[in-house]
């Protein structure tokens, strides 16, 4: 497992990164995710060969923000 951090924008409240985190948790290959409002970003920790960045930013997008 690795952990890696990306920026997120568009997040503009707690229910936000609710829905994120569980997006990403319900993500094969990711076994948690972190998300915080200040600073916007997702800590997420992930098996890097069945959950690529690719992926990540992916779910990200289909959750409604946009990863940086
Ligand atoms: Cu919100």
């Amino acid at each position: 497992m690795e952990t890696i951090r990306i920026a997120v924008e568009g997040m503009t409240c707690q229910g936000c990164v609710n829905s994120l985190t569980r997006a990403l948790e319900a993500t094969p290959g990711v076994q948690s995710a972190m998300v915080a409002l200040a600073p916007p970003q997702a800590s997420i920790e992930h098996d890097p060969a069945s959950a690529p960045l690719e992926v990540l930013r992916t779910v990200i997008a289909d959750a409604g923000f946009e990863a940086r």
